[in-house]
């Protein structure tokens, strides 16, 4: 019998092989944030950064659960072109989108909006929307986070001025799941 987690994956492969089902992956997530609880075999938190842990990854997406200490936040960062679907396993979460600097811009990111998340919210970005920075509100928090296709490298932007640096993205745990294809 498949656990609630692989019947996920299974669906989002379904959503995203014949060209990606917005609508369909969002409501898959929402579904799964709401009433499952299997992705606690993924946690592990880490005094020194959110941490990323893998569960599936296949030539359409990635999937990963982020476990977020009090305090800890992303970088203001872009996603490579990619599309990110973000929804709440638990806790709350902040995401704040900002403007892509102009070229050679040398002054602070312009922050154009803010939202918070609550347990079962699908939030949804790509780089035609904005840069983002998310974060945990009120105390700890996990995100399971959708990257279709999967992103290795994006870029981080120094919130002050504007600064890119690119960053290699990197799994704290790559546990995964067994049978689903996936690996
Ligand atoms: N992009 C960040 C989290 S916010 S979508 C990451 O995957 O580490
Ligand atoms: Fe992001």
């Amino acid at each position: 019998m498949k656990s609630p987690m692989e019947a996920l994956v299974d669906e989002l492969v379904l959503a995203c092989r014949n060209g990606q089902e917005g609508s369909r992956i969002v409501k898959a997530l929402e579904q799964y944030a709401r009433t499952q609880r299997d992705w606690e075999r993924f946690l592990q938190f880490e005094p020194s950064s959110y941490t990323r842990n893998l569960v599936a990854r296949n030539e359409w997406f990635e999937l990963l659960v982020l476990c977020w200490s009090a305090g800890q936040e992303s970088p203001v960062h872009d996603h490579a072109g990619q599309d990110c679907f973000m929804g709440i396993l638990q806790g709350r979460m902040e995401e704040t989108h900002f403007a892509f600097p102009e070229p050679g811009s040398s002054g602070a990111l312009l922050e154009t909006r803010s939202r918070i998340f609550e347990q079962g919210g699908v939030a949804y970005i790509h780089d035609s929307i904005a840069l983002h920075r998310v974060r945990p509100v009120g105390g700890p928090a996990v995100s399971l986070h959708l990257y279709a296709r999967p992103i290795d490298v994006c870029n981080l932007y120094e919130i002050q001025t504007s600064q890119v640096v690119s960053r290699q993205m990197l799994y704290h745990s790559a546990r995964g799941l067994a049978g689903t294809g996936s690996r």
